[in-house]
């Protein structure tokens, strides 16, 4: 099984978007192992989104990102990286299709909603920002049958 590092942005989370998000991710077979509400520091956003230093939206992107409480999340699931941007629909909301997360829930690309790891590297170097290795649970759900063959 796969792990991704996802995170309910502050705008998720003002819009009221926390239940509706979770819930998605629920319904789609995917186990969370791993959750909580916090608000990113500047050190954090910066080891976050290093990528992106130096680009024009980068400032932007982190009084973004610091300017309230995110939901970190730590998804499990087969090919749960690539399952979970599929959830989550194309960067640019507007390009997102309905029936994605920021297809139904955004307008706009410096205010799309949520995160995901774009790669299995990217989520083991994300979910280490938000989480230390014992907060991480592994635990058996009785739909799993349900869920894979
Ligand atoms: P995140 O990392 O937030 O899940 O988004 P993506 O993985 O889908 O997209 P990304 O890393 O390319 O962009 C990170 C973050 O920056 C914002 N952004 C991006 C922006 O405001 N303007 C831009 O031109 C780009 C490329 C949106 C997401």
């Amino acid at each position: 099984m796969e792990r991704t590092y996802c995170m309910i942005k502050p705008d998720g989370v003002q819009k009221g978007l926390i239940g509706e998000i979770i819930s998605r991710i629920e319904r789609k077979g995917y186990k969370i192992v791993g959750m909580k509400l916090l608000q990113l520091t500047t050190a954090m956003a910066e080891e976050h989104y290093r990528e992106h230093e130096g680009k024009s939206f980068y400032p932007g992107l982190l009084q973004y990102i610091t300017s309230g409480p995110v939901v970190a999340l730590v998804v499990e699931g087969k090919n749960a990286v690539k399952g979970m941007r599929a959830l989550m629909g194309a960067t640019n909301p507007l390009e997102a299709a309905p029936g994605t997360i920021r297809g139904d829930f955004g307008l706009d690309m410096g205010r799309n909603v949520i995160h995901g790891a774009d790669s299995i590297e990217s989520a083991k170097r994300e979910i280490a920002i938000y989480f230390k290795e014992e907060e991480l649970l592994q635990y058996d759900k009785s739909l799993d049958e349900w869920i894979y063959e």
